[in-house]
């Protein structure tokens, strides 16, 4: 009786305080609730462990409280949504993120204090959730913070991995791969909806039925698992909107298989259900290549499959004609993993709701946009057609019409020219017949997109040239961006309070066009003092990680050169090396008075290896015997010391970032899609050293030639170096450095054999020879702007003064007008 309820709910009301309150002493009181409560430990015994989880409590109540309120907004506003599909978010850690976004963290510190806790101290409780590989990964968790800052309607879908990302160990130099069970302490972020829960189909046959006279097809399934919705409410700066990022985990399902109760064995039943756990148990390790497994395959359904019915319920709710479908979704593929999700809405359009192709298909072409974060051919997903049709037999008849179509369209347009009929279509013919993910993708899309300004000129001339010349309009480019939330305000406070100071506003932090104030003060000499006294002290924190985790001591005057990433050929952490092995035998062969000029440098590296890529598993051991060799000769002393830093992820790079004097980004120019992390590094008042590949181009384009040392064939050359081949000379301090390791300089000779082998003669074909003088001239003009302070700061200030068009503000931005077209519903205070 609804009569009865509202009564009730009036009471409700009355009952609860309007909102939780901040003030320092409701803050301690709800801190001490949760301890006794929740964490169930007595307010007078707790460790700094409890006390975050005590913490994180009440943060997350707070959290809750706006998220609810947004949530019933969307609802009551019923905007068009974007829901972005994506099976990896690399979130890290989310307490100080969350405390900063609800701008309460100031409050939360005194509160603490009070107690006599430091809000820091519990922070670092914390483990990250790993839930992806690399820079994909951490691009979707920082454009969840840009939609939620920018009050956009949108939802995040992808799977809650048990395993995330494997913890890299390293024993005597080498990369051992543990699993991160990070579940294991709890995770107090995501909220389990047991009742939001969806049925997953798989296997099984497809059958033609009648329904009213017309011919339908029906898929009866061989297996049935659950999909539970686990929910992480992500908050916005300076709004009140929280939106959802929605993560789903496999269940045993309750509807099918009773039968094997009844006639087996109880136990063997019970065992064989729980499996249906395992399809969200592990993210693969792999940020490139494509094995054709079937779990993969089965993962990218399973989340794809549950996101997609609570899309059409969501949609169900308040609309009655799918012809306003369009109208009210955007459906974003991240990459082609996701991509499954076009013929899971065309089945559901047709087998479903019964829809003819026609209007189905019209409504798909008006509502996936896709990007692709890949360069090479090689990297494009494919998916043997016997593991699809097996797994999921109607989706593979669905692909094989919209293709049949497509090619007979396609002959219209362009007549039998069989060479591009074939590289069109959807299916590779071959001895292993694939799908290819990413026709399927462009030709469902109404816009593709690349990563950055060079990499959709790739697309466009290269990898999908025959789409471009076809639909030109669908080609976008929306340059990457990294969250400046993430990458300044909560991983470097003291550069967070410096800007805030000198451009009198913190407006930056949603507004990041005003960075470029500082541009005004790029000579100021206070402003000088201040900004090295901050670099000073992120490096004073680095220093005594590395120490803490190798026992080195390293000096502060020293140069700080970074290079933090996954391990890949492409990127060149092997030049680097190469080029740290030439430092130190020049050294070697200095006299007294020259070793004088030297600028004492404190190389670090960093970055996890696929646990099959062999080759970047020896560059890992390499990096650690020339570590070993260099840091132990007392001869080197301060002048140069190489530290490698193991399992790299999100918590680890908020420290190491800011506490970079010089940054490597060495990708052969034209491998990198775009690249993330120097954005990163550019925002933290780091220099760079880069090739001109990716984003990096548009980065010098802002902030200026001058301001980055820039090295190596550009794009348009490497090809042509390529062809060159047994006649490119390459340098004789190459040869000489390659030489030192084969002859065991190092150790390790023969393990190294094949490394040395990849980069010397015609299988250079990341162009390390090539690129080496370029390089080493670029290393040394570095060191001559080091030693000039003042011209150093000038750079340093000017490359985070022109960081602003590299925050992901500016591209969700771009993405919501000219690709999802949707706008802001921002929730009243
Ligand atoms: C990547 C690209 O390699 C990288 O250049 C790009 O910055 C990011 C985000 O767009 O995507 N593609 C990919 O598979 N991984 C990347 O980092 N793992």
């Amino acid at each position: 009786d609804f009569g009865e309820r509202k009564g009730q709910a009036e009471r409700m009301l009355g009952l609860m305080d309007v909102f939780l309150k901040n003030d320092p002493i409701s803050l301690q009181k709800d801190i001490l609730h949760h301890v006794e409560y929740t964490v169930a430990r007595s307010r007078f015994s707790f460790d700094d462990f409890e006390a975050y989880q005590a913490l994180a409590h009440s943060v997350r109540d707070r959290l809750i409280e706006r998220w609810h309120d947004t949530l019933i907004h969307f609802k009551k506003e019923d905007p068009k949504r974007v829901y972005f599909l994506s099976l990896e978010f690399l979130m890290g850690r989310s307490l100080s993120n969350i405390v900063i976004n609800l701008g309460i963290r100031d409050q939360f510190a005194d509160a603490l204090s009070q107690l006599g806790f430091d809000f820091e101290v519990l922070a670092e409780q914390e483990g990250d959730a790993c839930l992806g590989n690399g820079g994909l990964a951490r691009l979707s968790a920082c454009q969840m913070d840009s939609l939620a800052t920018l009050d956009y309607p949108a939802v995040g879908y992808g799977l809650r991995y048990q395993y995330g990302l494997f913890r890299q160990v390293i024993v005597d130099g080498f990369q051992h791969e543990q699993p991160d069970y990070w579940l294991n302490f709890g995770n107090l972020w995501d909220i389990e909806r047991i009742h939001i829960t969806y049925p997953v189909k798989f296997y099984g046959t497809v059958t033609d039925e009648f329904l009213n006279g017309e011919k339908c097809k029906v898929w009866v399934p061989g297996e049935m698992v659950e999909a539970v919705a686990y929910d992480n409410p992500i908050p916005g700066y300076g709004t009140r909107n929280t939106i959802n990022l929605r993560l789903w985990a496999a269940k045993p399902s309750d509807q099918h298989d009773m039968e094997s109760f009844n006639t087996g064995d109880y136990v063997d039943a019970v065992v064989n259900r729980q499996r249906a756990e395992s399809i969200s148990s592990i993210l693969y390790p792999d940020d490139r290549s494509y094995q054709g497994k079937e779990l993969r395959l089965k993962q990218q359904y399973f989340f794809v499959s549950a996101s997609v019915q609570d899309i059409f319920r969501r949609f169900k709710d308040t609309h009655k004609k799918f012809d306003e479908f369009p109208e009210k979704v955007a459906l974003q593929l991240n990459d082609t993993h996701p991509s499954l999700a076009i013929a899971e809405v065309m089945r559901v359009l047709l087998d479903e709701e019964h829809l003819s192709w026609h209007r189905a298909w019209d409504i798909i072409c008006k509502i996936f946009s896709f990007t692709t974060h890949t360069v090479s051919p090689e990297g494009l997903e494919k998916i043997p057609v016997d593991l699809l049709g097996n797994l999921l037999p109607r989706h593979l008849q669905i692909i094989y019409d919209i293709n049949f179509n497509f090619v007979e369209e396609l002959k219209k347009m362009i007549g039998l020219d069989y060479d591009r009929l074939t590289r069109m279509s959807i299916v590779e013919e071959g001895a292993v017949k694939n799908i290819r993910m990413a026709n399927l993708s462009v030709i469902c899309s109404h816009t593709v997109n690349g990563v950055s300004r060079l990499h959709s000129e790739l697309l466009r001339t290269k990898l999908f040239k025959d789409f471009y010349d076809l639909w030109p309009h669908k080609f976008q480019y929306k340059t990457n961006g990294v969250t400046q939330r993430r990458w300044i305000v909560v991983s470097n406070p003291s550069l967070c309070a410096l800007i805030s100071k000198w451009l009198g506003t913190e407006a930056w932090i949603r507004d990041i066009d005003l960075l470029i104030g500082l541009r005004d003060y790029a000579t100021n000499a206070e402003l000088h003092q201040e900004w090295k006294m901050v670099k000073k002290v992120n490096k004073i924190r680095l220093a005594e990680y590395i120490e803490v985790m190798s026992g080195l001591k390293v000096s502060l005057d020293a140069m700080f050169d970074v290079q933090t990433k996954r391990i890949h050929e492409y990127k060149r952490q092997l030049l680097n090396i190469l080029g740290i092995i030439h430092r130190y035998d020049c050294i070697k062969n200095m006299d007294k008075n020259d070793r004088k000029k030297v600028v004492p440098r404190v190389c670090i590296i960093g970055g996890k290896a696929a646990p099959g890529y062999e080759i970047a598993k020896k560059v890992i051991k390499l990096c650690h015997a020339v570590a070993e060799k260099i840091n132990n000769d007392n001869d080197i002393g301060d002048l140069l010391k190489l530290v490698f830093i193991p399992d790299y992820n999100v918590s680890v790079a908020e420290m190491v970032i800011p506490g970079a004097d010089l940054s490597q980004h060495l990708s052969t120019a034209g491998h990198e899609a775009s690249g993330t992390g120097s954005m990163k590094f550019l925002m933290n008042g780091c220099l760079l050293l880069a090739t001109a590949d990716g984003s990096t181009i548009e980065m010098v384009e802002e902030i200026g030639q001058d301001n980055v040392f820039l090295f190596g064939a550009k794009a348009h050359e490497v090809v042509a170096l390529r062809k060159k081949g047994p006649t490119l000379k390459v340098p004789l301090q190459f040869s000489r450095v390659v030489r030192m390791i084969r002859d065991g300089h190092f150790g390790f000779e023969d393990y190294f054999k094949s490394l040395c082998d990849k980069i010397e003669g015609t299988s250079d074909y990341f162009l390390l020879g090539a690129d080496f003088m370029s390089y080493l001239e670029a290393q040394a003009a570095a060191d001559k702007a080091f030693v000039d302070e003042e011209r150093w700061t000038k750079m340093s200030i000017l490359g985070a003064a022109g960081s602003g068009r590299f925050s992901s503000d500016r591209t969700i931005q771009e993405y919501a007008e000219n690709t999802w077209d949707i706008q802001p519903c921002r929730c009243p205070f």
